[in-house]
């Protein structure tokens, strides 16, 4: 028996790199390539293994400590002859390679989840794995030997966990689905879901899931708006302009956001504490298409008027929905418009498209009876339904947002848009 040193072996980039895992202790007997220590780059992670057979003597390196190749992770009481040093190496990366746990029969059915909080050993892969789905890798116990965690350990804790919640609160609805599949009651057709539609699923279902969502309702008097808006004419046809009350609300929504500078602004993580606050005006504008629904931005709607905001509506909304849109122009907006005033119905509520904070919907202007300076009279009213992040936004400011908003679109401030 003899004491030999183990110690970090050239692993190509691995320099000056983070020990994120001790996955031995002192006295305790090792096979060649037994794992060691774990060291993960910005890039990748690699578990060192061991050369020799023998036990442990003295562990030299901890978690967090930064090592390079030649450093000291152990002494060895080695049973085994060390081999040359340049066979050792070739040996090595070999080995590096070569780590990747054998698949094990999963027996439990239970959740496999740990009672104390000791840590679990599995490669950086698997470890990497567990981090993705946001998965306590401390808390799985792992079926391989010496409870070491495999990824289909981390597969079925997530399983276990997610069944937990369905039980808890979608029990009677999932009871009918197994029970009866939906052609036992007729006819039906399997039909492909559009590739916009998919691609979009999980912008939305990031937003719905990460955002606190509230919507305030309210409605805008538009009547002086769309007397002028249906009053304008081509100076050289003398014909109708055909310029849609779209065109105006996004002058009015750019006048809100000049004031409002929280509505033109993201966050990426909360706990960060910072917010971006943008001093562009790109609104983006839900264009319904064939294919799905897609937001392109109208660049610096501050700078536009009218006439040159409603031709690149129809623009935007063609290139769209003949897929000509360049991908970029879908990202980078201010808040977003989505109006159902061509289609119908009033109010909604409307999805923030993430990363922004607030949206817009829009509802059909209708012609109410409405009590105005001191009597009923008929007036086009305009529903407007405000998503906000309330995380960002609370109620009074999205409620003092919907007043600047309807004072845009009033009658004070109707013509001056129009400029
Ligand atoms: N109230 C009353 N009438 C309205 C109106 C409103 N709020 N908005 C538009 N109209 C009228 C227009 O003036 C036009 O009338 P004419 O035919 O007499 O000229 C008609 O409705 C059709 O307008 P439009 O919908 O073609 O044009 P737009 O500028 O209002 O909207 C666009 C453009 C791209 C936003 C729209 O075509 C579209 O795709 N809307 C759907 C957006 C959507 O699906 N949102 C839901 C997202 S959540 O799933």
């Amino acid at each position: 028996m003899s004491d030999t040193e183990i110690k970090v072996p050239n692993i190509g980039d691995f320099k000056d790199v983070e020990v994120i895992e001790v996955l031995v202790s002192e006295g305790q007997k090792l096979k060649k390539n037994d794992p060691l220590i774990t060291i993960e780059s910005d890039k990748s992670s690699v578990e060192i293994p061991s050369t020799l057979d023998g036990k442990i003597k003295t562990i030299k390196t901890k978690v967090g400590d930064k090592v390079s190749e030649g450093d000291l992770i152990l002494i060895l009481e080695s049973t085994s002859q060390p081999t040359a040093k340049i066979k050792e190496k070739t040996v090595l990366e070999k080995d590096i390679k070569k780590i990747q746990p054998i698949k094990a029969e999963i027996q439990q059915t239970t959740i496999n989840q740990k009672n104390n909080t000791s840590l679990s050993s599995a490669s950086p892969k698997v470890r990497k794995f567990a981090r993705e789905l946001g998965v306590d890798i401390n808390q799985v116990i792992g079926s391989e030997r010496k409870g070491r965690v495999i990824e289909s350990d981390i597969k079925l804790f997530v399983a276990s966990k997610s069944k937990n919640l369905e039980n808890n609160t979608r029990q009677p609805y999932e009871k009918i689905k197994q029970e009866f599949s939906h052609s036992e009651f007729g006819e039906v057709e399997i039909k492909d879901i559009p590739r916009v539609k998919r691609l979009s699923s999980k912008y939305l279902i990031n937003s719905w899931t990460k955002i606190p969502h509230v919507t305030n309702h309210d409605e805008a008097d538009i009547t002086e708006l769309e007397e002028f808006r249906t009053s304008l004419t081509d100076i050289y046809t003398g014909e109708k302009k055909k310029i849609t009350p779209l065109a105006f609300i996004v002058k009015a929504l750019t006048a809100s956001l000049k004031k409002f500078t929280n509505f033109n602004s993201s966050i990426d993580e909360i706990e960060d504490g910072k917010m971006t606050v943008k001093k562009y005006f790109h609104i983006g504008i839900a264009v319904d298409t064939p294919h799905g629904l897609m937001v392109p931005k109208l660049r610096n709607a501050d700078n536009k008027n009218i006439d040159l905001i409603s031709s690149e509506l129809k623009n935007l909304s063609e290139q769209c929905r003949n897929l000509k849109i360049d991908k970029k122009e879908l990202f980078g907006g201010s808040m977003t418009i989505t109006s159902l005033g061509g289609i119908g119905g009033s109010f909604f509520t409307p999805i923030i498209n993430y990363p922004e904070v607030a949206i817009l919907g829009v509802g059909k202007a209708e012609k109410k009876q409405i009590f105005f300076k001191g009597k009923f009279v008929t007036r086009t009213m305009l529903p407007l339904s405000l998503s906000y992040d309330h995380r960002i936004i609370d109620g009074a400011e999205a409620a003092r947002f919907n007043n600047e908003l309807k004072e845009n679109l009033g009658k004070n401030f109707a013509y001056k848009l129009a400029i």
